[in-house]
């Protein structure tokens, strides 16, 4: 059976997850702890981040917009409105610029280099191109979802959930309605089940659970 390595609040493994649930792929989902990584995991990946993605053939697949690809690659539906590589562009350009700021803005110290607010401004710029595209439909490519908005959901949920109140005063309404519909997406809401640590040499979860096992908070 294809194994996941996941750690349910990870933003990476949100979106790994959220691919594999839209195309019904079952998993062997094995829930990790950053601080306690289990060798297993660091055998098949060196680099030690989640997800992990072992397939039934033994490939292995650590990095999440990869594993997304690999969930979605009998699926056009998700490059319907621009191509795969260009989607890959734009989410590997949205990691490269967003993500820092929201952890520089998360985990913001008093030895920072900038206040808190700075990088915080820094992170919501990147939020601007998005803001124009939800302009003209409901989802940041076209009026239906795409593998960008998959990828890129669950930093901006990250982002938002520092300080909810200032994230839903700032001009950007449009990213704010995306986010909330997002939130409340079965899609979403299906991929946050709470697993306790797997421990190694163990059966992991059968993945996705029935519905009714699923919790969300
Ligand atoms: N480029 C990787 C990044 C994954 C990543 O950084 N995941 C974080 C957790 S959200 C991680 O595993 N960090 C390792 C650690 O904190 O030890 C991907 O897209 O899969």
């Amino acid at each position: 059976m294809t194994i996941l390595y996941s750690f349910r609040r990870c933003p990476y493994a949100m979106r790994a997850r959220m691919a594999l649930s839209s195309q019904g792929v079952r998993v062997e989902l094995r829930e990790v702890l950053l601080r306690d990584k289990p060798p297993s995991m660091l055998d098949l990946s060196h680099k030690g981040t989640v997800p992990v993605l072992q397939t039934d053939e033994g490939q292995v697949i650590d990095e999440s917009l990869d594993i997304m690809c690999w969930a979605l690659a009998s699926d056009d539906s998700w490059f319907s409105q621009a191509s795969q590589t260009e989607q890959m562009r734009l989410a590997q350009d949205f990691d490269a610029t967003f993500k820092p700021h929201v952890d520089a803005y998360k985990y913001h110290r008093p030895g920072s280099a900038h206040p808190q607010h700075y990088y915080r401004e820094q992170a919501a710029k990147c939020l601007d191109d998005f803001e124009l595209r939800l302009g003209s439909s409901n989802h940041l490519l076209g009026d239906a979802p795409q593998f960008l908005d998959l990828a890129v959901m669950p930093f901006v949920r990250q982002f938002a959930s520092v300080d909810r109140q200032w994230f839903d005063a700032q001009p950007r309404q449009r990213v704010r309605q995306w986010l909330d519909h997002w939130l409340v997406d079965p899609l979403f809401t299906g991929v946050m089940g709470k697993f306790s640590q797997w421990q190694e040499g163990s059966m992991g979860e059968a993945w996705p659970p029935r519905l009714d096992t699923k919790t969300i908070s």
